[in-house]
Formats: C-alpha cells, sequence, structure tokens
C-alpha cells in the first residue's frame, strides 16, 4: 500500500503512451543504415528510459565515430522518429488515461511529467493532454538524464510538492532508479522481473484508478 501522495509524476514513453515502439523502429531503422546489428530484445532491455546520446552509444559500441558524426546521427534518428510520431492522436494515449489524470486533479492531488525525451512536448500535445498537466520535466530540463534523480527532482519543484510526497511512475528500471535516488515513492509499470527498487509493480496502467495506483 503507498501513501496518498501530494503530486503523481508519470513518465511519458511507456507509461502514458506506446512510443517505445517507434524509437525502437527509429534506432533500427538508423542500426540498418550504418550496417549495425541491432535487436528489439536489445532495446527493450538496454534503451528503454535511456537518453538519446546515451542510446547512440550503446548501438554504435566499439565503432569508431567522430563527434560530428554522432551528432548527425542522433539527428537522423530523430527525424525518423518525427516521421513515425506525426500521426498520433489522442486515441494513443493509454486507455483510460485522459480519465485518471483528471481524477487525480480531482483528489487535489498535482500531476507532472518526469520524461528523458525532448519530443515530450510535442507528444503531449499530440495527445492533447498538456492542459491536464502541472508541470512538464523533459530532455531539455536538466543535464543528467535517468537513473540520475535530477529529472523527478526538478518536476517535483516545478509543482512545489516536496520529493518524500511525490509518487513517481515508470516503465524503465533506469527510471525507478531515479525516483528512488529522487527519495519518492516508485510505482513500476512493467513485467516484475524487469524492476528492482519499485514500491509497486502493476503490470498495466490500462483503465486503472488512482486508488488501484495506491492499494
Ligand atoms: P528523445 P521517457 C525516453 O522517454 C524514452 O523511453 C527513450 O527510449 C528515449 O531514448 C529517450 O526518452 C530520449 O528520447 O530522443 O525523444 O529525446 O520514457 O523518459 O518518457
Ligand atoms: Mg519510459
Amino acid at each position: 500500500m503507498l501513501k496518498k501522495p501530494g503530486a503523481i509524476i508519470f513518465d511519458l514513453d511507456g507509461v502514458l503512451t506506446d512510443t517505445s515502439e517507434y524509437h525502437y523502429q527509429a534506432w533500427k531503422h538508423l542500426a540498418d543504415d550504418e550496417g549495425i546489428p541491432f535487436t528489439h530484445e536489445e532495446n527493450d532491455e538496454h534503451l528503454r528510459g535511456v537518453s538519446r546520446r546515451e542510446s547512440l552509444m550503446y548501438i554504435i559500441r566499439g565503432r569508431q565515430y567522430s563527434e560530428d558524426q554522432i551528432q548527425e546521427m542522433m539527428d537522423r534518428k530523430n527525424r525518423y522518429y518525427h516521421d513515425l510520431i506525426s500521426h498520433m492522436s489522442p486515441n494513443d494515449l493509454l486507455p483510460g488515461g485522459r480519465a485518471l489524470l483528471q481524477e487525480i486533479r480531482d483528489a487535489g492531488i498535482k500531476v507532472a511529467i518526469g520524461s528523458g525525451s525532448k519530443n515530450c512536448r510535442m507528444v503531449l500535445d499530440l495527445l492533447q493532454i498538456t492542459d491536464l498537466l502541472d508541470g512538464i520535466a523533459d530532455g531539455n530540463s536538466v543535464v543528467n538524464g535517468k537513473p540520475a534523480p535530477d529529472l523527478f527532482v526538478y518536476a517535483a519543484g516545478l509543482v512545489n510538492i516536496p520529493v518524500a510526497v511525490c509518487l513517481g511512475v515508470e516503465d524503465a528500471d533506469a527510471g525507478i532508479e531515479a525516483i528512488k535516488s529522487a527519495g519518492m515513492q516508485a510505482l513500476a509499470i512493467g513485467p516484475q522481473e524487469r524492476f528492482h527498487r519499485a514500491d509497486k509493480i502493476l503490470p498495466t496502467l490500462a483503465n486503472k484508478h488512482l486508488q488501484d495506483l495506491l492499494d
């Protein structure tokens, strides 16, 4: 049982929407361009919640590229990603997502986003949920990405709630690590074996109510 929080900070990719498949397809396109082997399993195990640069570093590990080439590859992957997400709509929001965010607000709890993605605001606008949010911390907000606690601490500051009474919700083990390092309660979404430090694990957030998150 989790204690009632003053704020709930949601990760975006893999929690409120399933953009992780689009990230995979965009990285796969880039890896194919470069003739580098890259699998779905590697994506799930190593890139979930990890920043754009660190994701690329994993994919090209052991190969020599200049900083200019690295920048160009990150830009290229992002163009592939933009093409894939351009058709997203409110239908791509987690089922019951809008009702859940509204219910949390109605209970007097702040709602914030803690996403490592630099595309976060674009995706939030496509999902049409920006109006339900009290604060947005994204890949442009802090220097150190997950598993560093910075993004979640920054999100707590945006909504003016002490970290000790915040609840973070994540689909990545790196994200759960970030939430626990920030001194928050952590709710993990996904299979039990993926997580090490979560306070509670739910297989999915689809059609859940506030009480389901806390019980
Ligand atoms: P971008 P989250 C993360 O978002 C994704 O899980 C991860 O796959 C991605 O590489 C990272 O954002 C950076 O994304 O290239 O859009 O800046 O899960 O923290 O919402
Ligand atoms: Mg995620």
